[in-house]
């Protein structure tokens, strides 16, 4: 354990602490924050080394993120959003690590942070309403409410290819690479996955390697980042307005005040007229450009002339026309996420880089310095795997969750996830998600849709403690309900046909559950702010008796009454 970590004062009846949170990146550390504020006890267990989360484990090189940081970033401290400077437009992982480790610091985080502690199992004590929540290395810690801060993309996926444990040369995965920066100088070097991370990474290891071979088993769509040093002016401009724009964030569906919500179809313009619209977003740069239109994503004529327009851009930088037609995506553009990048198509113009269709020729076996497909075998010093995530219940289901004679989160969601708003699953008293399956999480600006979780979750916490309620659970039927809504949102888009990480179809095995709200952030907020007004809709509320709850309730109702937050 490092020297920041506390240790849990313990209480006479057992209970360590009011809350215990599991993940310290943006999510927990915001719940720590705004938990303590209300004045609950707050304990934060984290895997890693540090504070960080995606940001502390995917520091490959090139990792960045393609939400501009001026919005990428906390809104709940005035202060802190003024005096933070972004040195570019869209930060590079290093600088947002720095960013989350200056709010660690400012907002005196770090003591009730448990590093290097990954949580193995929870249960919750039905009689007593309280969490018990076991680490790895042999704690265990009781709490009133056990909150899953762990990311939608934390755990990560290697392929079952045989011989990859025999490898000799060095291989990393994308989502746990060394501290120490890798050089790759003189190396041949094989990069697999070719989403998000995979078109960071490649530019950059392609800069250093000897040779890189680039095992592509589906070509994507990517858009020029176009990233650059921070505009002063434009700093201005959102720091001198910056509560209009955090507001417009919140209210819009991405979570993206800078993204504009298009209201005329791709099919009711001139092609000129289209065209321009498309060129103007392609040079803006960014994964904006679905948002020309307004039915890009719900209709496939729509949808093929904004794909069309990319694969033309695309061809445009590449020299040879096979290696163009093998980077062609095949489905419709922003049915998977689309990729923004710097300098990936012109990478294989490059003499060091060659592509390989691992999608006609999979990859056979993998032997001390080989890569060997049915046809061909590559030799390579080192492998990147580039290979994404168990995303959205991959770090939810690593632990074994569950109520002491009774249900387990692996069993509830057997055939699939269910949540209530993404928050809460049904069975599980005293347990909340923060952007879990069933909220905009994925499809928005992650930090709007955790601000907004958070403060949900906190406030509900604050109006259990004014009441004297120890347990909260979803009703199975508000359940039933949002999950159904949430798929007949997705339905009624070309995103729900496409085999991406959102349905699951990445994991083999994994249940296909289009599992992101579509509706967007702000119908979501104003759904959430509806649902607490109408005192906590479809959730049920009741007490243990005085002696349990009286702990919980007397520390935190004295902080609630005045409840100043930030
Ligand atoms: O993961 P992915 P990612 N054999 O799942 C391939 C966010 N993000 O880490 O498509 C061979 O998208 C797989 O091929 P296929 C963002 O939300 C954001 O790149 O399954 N190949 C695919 O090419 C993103 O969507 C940023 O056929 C295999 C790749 O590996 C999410 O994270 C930056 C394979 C995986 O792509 C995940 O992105 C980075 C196998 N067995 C990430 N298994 C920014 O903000 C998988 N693949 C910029």
């Amino acid at each position: 354990m490092s020297d920041h970590a506390s240790p849990v004062p313990r209480r006479p009846d057992g209970v360590d602490c009011d809350v215990v949170v599991i993940g310290a990146g943006f999510a927990g550390l915001y719940l720590l924050h705004r938990l303590r504020r209300l004045g609950f006890r707050v304990k934060v267990f984290e895997a890693g080394e540090d504070v960080g989360g995606t940001w502390y484990w995917n520091r490959y090189p090139g990792a960045r993120c393609d939400v501009e940081s001026l919005e990428y970033s906390y809104s709940f401290s005035e202060e802190l959003q003024q005096e933070w400077r972004w040195s570019e437009r869209y930060a590079g992982q290093p600088e947002i690590l720095r960013y989350i480790h200056h709010v660690a610091d400012r907002f005196d985080l770090r003591r009730d942070i448990a590093l290097n502690t990954r949580v193995e199992r929870a249960r919750f004590d039905p009689e007593a309403h309280r969490w018990t929540v076991h680490t790895a290395p042999g704690e265990s810690v009781s709490a009133r409410f056990c909150i899953m801060a762990s990311g939608n993309l934390s755990a990560a996926r290697l392929p079952d290819v045989p011989g990859i444990r025999d490898f000799r040369g060095r291989w990393f995965h994308t989502s746990a690479w060394p501290k120490e920066s890798v050089d790759f100088t003189g190396l041949r070097v094989g990069v697999v996955g070719t989403g998000s991370t995979g078109i960071q990474v490649i530019p950059k290891i392609a800069e250093q390697a000897k040779h890189l071979y680039v095992f592509q088993r589906t070509a994507n769509y990517s858009i020029p980042l176009r990233n650059g040093p921070q505009d002063p002016a434009i700093e201005r401009d959102v720091k001198s307005r910056y509560a209009q724009v955090r507001k417009q964030a919140r209210e819009c569906p991405s979570g993206v005040a800078g993204f504009n919500v298009p209201t005329q179809s791709a099919l009711a313009v001139t092609p000129e007229e289209r065209e321009l619209a498309y060129q103007q977003r392609w040079e803006w740069g960014g994964i904006g450009l679905t948002r020309a239109f307004n039915d890009v994503i719900v209709n496939a004529e729509a949808n093929r002339t904004a794909a069309a327009f990319v694969v033309r851009k695309m061809r445009e930088v590449i020299k040879d026309p096979t290696v163009a037609d093998m980077l062609t995506p095949t489905y419709p553009i922003g049915t998977k996420r689309l990729c923004a990048d710097t300098g990936y198509y012109p990478t294989f113009n490059r003499d060091n880089v060659t592509l390989v269709d691992i999608r006609r020729n999979p990859i056979e076996a993998i032997g001390d310095e080989t890569v060997r497909t049915a046809h061909a075998s590559y030799e390579v010093d080192a492998l990147v795997f580039a290979t994404g995530f168990d995303a959205m219940t991959g770090a939810l289901l690593a632990v074994d969750i569950g109520v002491n004679g009774g249900p387990t989160l692996r069993e509830l969601w057997a055939d699939g996830p269910s949540a209530y708003l993404g928050l809460m699953v049904a069975g599980l008293p005293n347990l909340f998600m923060v952007t879990g399956p069933g909220s905009p999480s994925v499809l928005s600006n992650v930090v709007v849709s955790i601000e907004q979780h958070v403060d949900f979750i906190s406030d509900c916490l604050a109006s259990m403690a004014d009441k004297g309620q120890s347990r909260i659970e979803a009703d199975a039927q508000a359940q039933q309900a949002w999950s159904r809504h949430v798929s007949e949102v997705a339905n009624q888009s070309l995103l729900a046909t496409a085999a991406s990480w959102y349905t699951g179809a990445n994991i083999p095995g994994k249940p296909r559950v289009f599992m992101p709200y579509m509706g967007g952030v702000g119908v979501f907020r104003a759904l959430c702010d509806e649902v607490a007004r109408d005192g906590y809709r479809g959730f049920s509320f009741s007490s243990a008796d005085g002696a349990r709850s009286a702990d919980f309730n007397s520390s935190a109702k004295e902080h609630c009454d005045g409840r100043a937050v930030v």
